[in-house]
């Protein structure tokens, strides 16, 4: 199968012509055994106290759990953000996902916003999230409740068929498979869904997103304060907190100390 791998660190310029291509990277051991238990054991608190069996997404779980903290910056993924993005961007949101077991497959999308899709600023749509998955537990094999992915997808102009329902099994469809510890870096445009979970656990995948500093944060109302003070000086400017210097136009913004 063809599979855009990609390496932990810098993007190299092989890197970035698969992210062209297919519109994201796979990124085998981006988290070490120590960080996805950490990660993992955050995110299964996290979900304990809602109803079993239902697919969920927890924001801004960063404030209170340091292993997912640590993921807002890491050094196997954060060059290559740097890299496509540039050196003014915030984490817009992060979302702990669930897909539990038993799970039926999600809905294909791209992401964005719905009340004003990215789709309607250009055709092909422009790079406005740049995401992370990170698997924390096993997808080494199809229907763990993988991602699947339409490589490509993100250069089409044309919206996806309407005869493609959430169990068309669409023949250019990757099922994206990597032990726990994988990062799934992509761009918003590609058409993707949760694919089953025919395990009888819960799967848990981390997703970091990164975009321009005019989006507005989705997972939270605003940066917890307690938070802010004790963090980094560059978490706390991805998070957002740039002051607007003085001269109109937004010129002259502090690059985040990287
Ligand atoms: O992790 C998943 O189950 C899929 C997440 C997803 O499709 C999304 O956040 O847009």
């Amino acid at each position: 199968m063809l599979e855009p791998i990609a390496k932990p660190g810098p993007l190299t310029e092989e890197e970035r012509f698969m992210f062209e291509t297919f519109g994201y990277l796979i990124i085998p051991d981006a988290l070490s055994p120590a960080e996805v238990a950490a990660c993992l054991d955050a995110s299964q608190r996290a979900h304990a106290p809602y109803p079993k069996g239902e697919w969920r997404q927890l924001g801004h779980l960063y404030e209170t759990e340091p292993a997912i903290e640590a993921l807002i910056d890491h050094p196997s993924t954060f060059a290559k953000v740097r890299a496509i993005m540039g050196d003014y961007f915030i984490l817009q949101s992060t979302w702990c996902t669930v897909q539990p077991a038993g799970g039926k497959s999600g809905g294909w999308h791209q992401d964005g916003s719905s009340v004003y899709d990215f789709r309607r600023l250009a055709l092909p749509t422009p790079l406005m999230q740049l995401r992370i998955g990170y698997y924390l537990t096993d997808q080494s094999q199809p229907n763990q409740g993988n991602m699947a992915m339409i490589p490509g997808s993100h250069n089409v102009s044309m919206p996806l068929p309407k005869s493609i329902k959430p169990d068309t099994d669409f023949p250019i469809t990757q099922v994206v498979c990597g032990k726990p510890g994988t990062a799934l870096l992509f761009h918003q445009g590609v058409w993707h869904r949760s694919h089953k979970n025919e395990m009888d656990w819960d799967r848990f995948t981390m997703h970091m997103v990164y975009a321009p500093p005019w989006l507005i944060k989705s997972d939270r109302f605003g940066n917890d304060k307690d938070f802010m003070a004790r963090t980094t000086p560059l978490r706390r400017a991805l998070l957002g907190e740039w002051n607007r210097p003085e001269e109109p136009f937004g010129v002259g913004y502090a690059k985040p100390p990287f």
